[in-house]
């Protein structure tokens, strides 16, 4: 069978030798990992047909209940990319610390960090769900000693690659290395991912937002301020209806951004704030982050730029603002002036 498509391998190859965006060993990588997304979307597939479905009686880092996904994902993405000469280490969500490559395999210069089944909670139910990782350059400095966890502890702007894979009604894989988004189509009968989203840009203006409305009564005032003002709809100050989702999905809400625009919140809340927020700094936000910006969007914690934060631990959570970049630009808008209202009261601001 032909295809019209360029394929993931073609396109690499363009980006390393017509564009030279990507060095070879980077180009290898991606597709090392694009080949176990595609395993993870076959074994999410077969859900309880192979017995996939459901809990395992452990929890990950995070004190969350591990899902037999959870696992299995997480161990295809481990296996696949520990041998290919690559990487240095890898992270993810379901290991405490990091994984070093074993002496017996060549070790690589890169470091991938992954969420390896996102919005696990939608398995069971056959919702939306994904892969995320991030791909960092190991510092300088490792070259002659170990890696060690604090040389993962970069900014998210430090990314030389991001991506995710969203298992939807298609499976589709979503890659940046720096120079604009692409969207390739896994075609099944050819075992290959096709270019089919060429440039992929968030539109500037949205009338749709993504926000768990269920917390509303936990979250800042300058949250619960911009989405009143959504919620009052045309006769409200927006001037306009707009419409909400929720798919408990960060994968797939960015995903639908991407294609249509939108904005996803999920921020703080005084249940959480302690520990800065739900969602994961290196593994969901950073990469997710990364995307947005390259598809002309804005990604922030309300009032610092998400790729700048510098992260202190690998599991570290953020509150999380990305998508359109007119409403994003608001919202940052709104905890400003909520940090200068507080600010002159004589109180710290009580946003992060
Ligand atoms: P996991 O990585 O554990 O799946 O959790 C992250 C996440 O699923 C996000 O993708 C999503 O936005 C959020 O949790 C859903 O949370 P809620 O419980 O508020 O619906």
């Amino acid at each position: 069978m032909t295809t019209k498509h360029k394929t993931l391998t073609q396109f690499l190859v363009e980006q390393q030798y017509n564009d030279a965006c990507i060095p070879e060993q980077l180009r290898m990588l991606i597709e090392v990992v694009a080949g176990a997304c595609q395993r993870i979307s076959s074994v999410v597939n077969r859900g309880a047909v192979n017995d996939l479905l459901g809990n395992l009686s452990s929890e990950n880092v995070q004190g969350e209940v591990q899902k037999k996904l959870d696992v299995i994902s997480n161990d295809i993405l481990l296996d696949a990319s520990a041998w290919g000469g690559h990487l240095a280490a890898l992270a993810s969500e379901e290991m405490e610390t990091i994984h070093r490559i074993p002496k017996e395999y060549t070790a690589g210069e890169y470091l991938l960090v992954y969420d390896p089944i996102d919005g696990s909670g939608n398995i069971d139910v056959n919702g939306v769900v994904g892969t995320i990782f991030s791909v960092l350059r190991t510092p300088d400095s490792a070259s002659a000693r170990e890696v060690t966890e604090q040389d993962f502890l970069q900014p998210g702007r430090q990314q030389v690659a991001a991506g995710y894979t969203v298992y939807g009604a298609q499976t589709i894989l979503v890659l940046t290395v720096g120079n604009g988004v692409f969207g390739f189509t896994l075609d099944r009968e050819l075992g290959t991912w096709l270019l089919t989203h060429d440039r992929m840009e968030i539109p500037a203006q949205t009338r749709e937002f993504a926000i768990n409305m269920s917390n509303r009564r936990h979250w800042a005032p300058p949250v619960q301020r911009y989405v009143d003002e959504l919620v009052a709809g045309q006769p409200g100050p927006r001037g306009n209806d707009f419409n909400m989702r929720w798919i408990a999905s960060m994968v797939g809400h960015v995903h639908s951004i991407l294609i249509r625009g939108g904005v996803f919140l999920y921020p703080w809340d005084v249940r959480n704030k302690e520990r800065g927020g739900r969602l994961r700094l290196m593994y969901e936000a950073s990469p997710l982050g990364m995307i947005v910006e390259q598809a002309g969007g804005q990604a922030t914690d309300g009032l610092q730029r998400l790729l700048d934060i510098q992260p202190t631990g690998l599991h570290q959570r953020v509150p999380v603002i990305l998508g359109s970049w007119e409403e994003v630009e608001r919202i940052k808008r709104y905890h400003g002036e909520e940090a200068v209202s507080v600010g002159r009261k004589g109180d710290a601001p009580n946003l992060q």
